[in-house]
């Protein structure tokens, strides 16, 4: 009875909604889990904002986050952070960051991030940014950033406050007029 197993897929979705913390809601697309999307208010007409998420693979196979768009911003990547010789830099990942199966990607301050670029507006706290991120399997998936204060450094509900606040130098590919 194929119909017992598809009903048994949706009360186990429905269950990870539950439990999930108060902040972003999670947003299941295929094998992928994505939770706890947020930004930061950008200060005084800054034209750039990190975004963090968390994505799980629940499945076998591993999954590539490709790229992504925001109506708000003009320009999407993806970021890679690391130090160099003390030096905070960050990199765009040309091919994506992958997704192993089993794992859970987090993006966050000081690692890997996404990056919104040529911004159209400032993001204010409480906002809801709406972007879409783009998987090689999984496709294109539609998720919600709450948009944090200015300092933060977790999404709201996260309880943990790790990581660099950094701060996207002149030097950084999106501060070009
Ligand atoms: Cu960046």
């Amino acid at each position: 009875m194929k119909h017992t197993a598809r009903t048994f897929s949706y009360v186990v979705a429905f269950a990870a909604l539950l439990v999930a913390p108060a902040a972003a809601q999670d947003v299941k697309a295929g094998d992928l889990v994505i939770s706890q999307a947020w930004s930061r208010a950008t200060p005084g007409g800054a034209k750039v904002a990190g975004g963090y998420v968390n994505i799980a693979n629940k499945g076998a196979a591993a999954d590539r986050l490709v790229g992504g768009s925001a109506d708000v911003a003009g320009k999407f990547e993806i970021h890679e952070m690391s130090m160099n010789n003390g030096v905070m830099t960050m990199r765009p990942l040309d091919k994506g960051l992958v997704i192993e199966p089993g794992k859970t990607v987090k993006l966050a301050p000081g690692g890997y991030h996404l990056m919104l670029m040529d911004l159209k507006g400032a993001l204010k706290q409480g906002d809801k940014v709406p972007v879409t991120l783009e998987f090689e399997k999984a496709g294109k998936v539609k998720v919600s950033f709450d948009v944090q204060g200015v300092g933060a450094q977790a999404p709201a509900g996260a309880g943990h406050s790790g990581g660099h606040d950094m701060k996207h130098t002149p030097g950084h590919s999106g501060m070009k007029k």
